[in-house]
């Protein structure tokens, strides 16, 4: 998508400090961390948010979570525990409309709040 922000991330066009990658996923830090720890993963494929996956997306999906499993032990935060977030829409906080998890951890996190 000409216009989203995270493929231009995807494409190199706008830098991001790599953490994963691979054929279908990418995995950087984020430039606002929220915990000492604080990764963002994508698929590459442009998926707008939660609301909009469909069919094989939910694979794609099921994989994220696996590499978020294994980013988060090359992390180290693997034994203490972490967060995964996803923000779908604008309610949920999403921000950037290119499906995201956030991995949060290194810190006791608080609690959720609405
Ligand atoms: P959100 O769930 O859509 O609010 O999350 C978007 C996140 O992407 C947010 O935490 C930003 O700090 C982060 N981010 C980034 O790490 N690098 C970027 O170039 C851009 C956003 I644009």
């Amino acid at each position: 998508m000409e216009n989203c922000l995270f493929c231009k991330i995807v494409n190199g066009v706008i830098p991001s400090s790599k953490i994963y990658e691979d054929d279908e996923f990418l995995v950087f830090h984020d430039i606002q961390p929220a915990a000492p720890v604080h990764a963002v993963m994508i698929p590459k494929k442009h998926i707008a948010s939660m609301n909009e996956a469909q069919g094989d997306d939910f694979v794609l999906i099921g994989k994220l979570h696996q590499v978020a499993q294994t980013t988060a032990e090359q992390l180290g935060i693997a034994e203490t525990g972490y967060r995964l977030i996803n923000n779908c829409g604008p309610d949920g906080g999403q921000t950037v409309f290119h499906l995201h998890f956030h991995l949060l951890g290194g810190a006791k996190l608080g609690a959720l709040t609405g």
